[in-house]
């Protein structure tokens, strides 16, 4: 029976609201000094309850040479969110300012965001944080009004190319959204050195396929590559397709998401 117990003690304790834990650690996560990291597959749980001034949430992420990036938020509760502006704003904000380096986009006609950027150098960036804050509920903010967040790495990849002796690949991108959707293909021999980066001279069109022949620009070349881009999280599809005239061959690559 005594370990009964604690489970009837359970049982007869109020319904609790779940506290933001980060809101209210002395290292906490309303500034710019968060310790809070998302990471590809982060899936948090927060609320922006008055603490008692406005909230802000503040979020890490490392920022790899290379690559691209989403963060989602959605599951929000009625208050915190409206579908007619963006008052529950997601933002890029550049760390130890209030500049604010990029705001986020409506993913349907609902309140929740999308924050979708690319590191286009060859250097980590961490000098930049992802804030959440609203105007919807103002000082009437409580623990019930939350949001979900979650962050992807959207980077692909496609672990070979080859237009070495007689072989030639063709790459191919299909943007099956219904927005248009920026790329940037990066080239790499089997070392991991940079050979060739390749922008398409505009965005793919909703729906469209990028066919791109990789012999001309990387003669004799072979390798692998990579795909940053601005889509949403595993929403573009594609392959490489080496052939080999002499005896009719040809061999497919898949280009994949990083799995999650
Ligand atoms: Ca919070
Ligand atoms: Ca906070
Ligand atoms: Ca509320």
């Amino acid at each position: 029976m005594t370990r009964m117990l604690p489970v009837v003690c359970l049982l007869l304790a109020p319904a609790l609201a779940g506290a933001d834990v980060w809101d209210v650690q002395a290292q906490n996560d309303n500034t710019d000094a968060t310790e809070n990291e998302l990471v590809h597959g982060s899936d948090q749980l927060h609320d922006l309850g008055v603490l008692p001034g406005p909230d802000a949430d503040w979020y890490r992420l490392s920022q790899q040479a290379y690559s691209s990036y989403e963060i989602v938020v959605d599951a929000t509760s009625g208050d915190i969110g409206g579908t007619s502006s963006p008052l529950l704003a997601v933002d890029r904000v550049a760390a130890g300012t209030t500049t604010v380096i990029q705001t986020s986009e409506s993913v349907g006609t609902g309140p929740s965001r999308s924050l979708r950027f690319r590191n286009t150098g060859g250097t980590t960036i961490d000098t930049e944080r992802i804030r959440i804050t609203t105007t919807a509920c103002g000082t009437t903010c409580g623990a019930d009004d939350v949001y979900r967040i979650r962050a992807y790495d959207t980077t692909y990849a496609i672990p070979r190319f080859n237009n070495s002796a007689t072989q030639t690949t063709v790459l191919m991108i299909q943007n099956p959204t219904n927005a248009p959707v920026g790329v940037i293909v990066y080239f790499w021999d089997t070392a991991g050195t940079l050979l060739l980066t390749h922008v398409p001279p505009a965005p793919l069109a909703p729906k469209s396929l990028y066919v791109l022949q990789t012999q001309p620009i990387l003669p004799g070349a072979a390798g692998a590559i990579t795909i940053s881009n601005l889509a949403p999280f595993g929403r573009l599809a594609g392959k490489a397709v080496a052939l080999e005239p002499a005896t009719g061959f040809s061999f497919d690559t898949l280009m994949t998401p990083i799995p999650h």
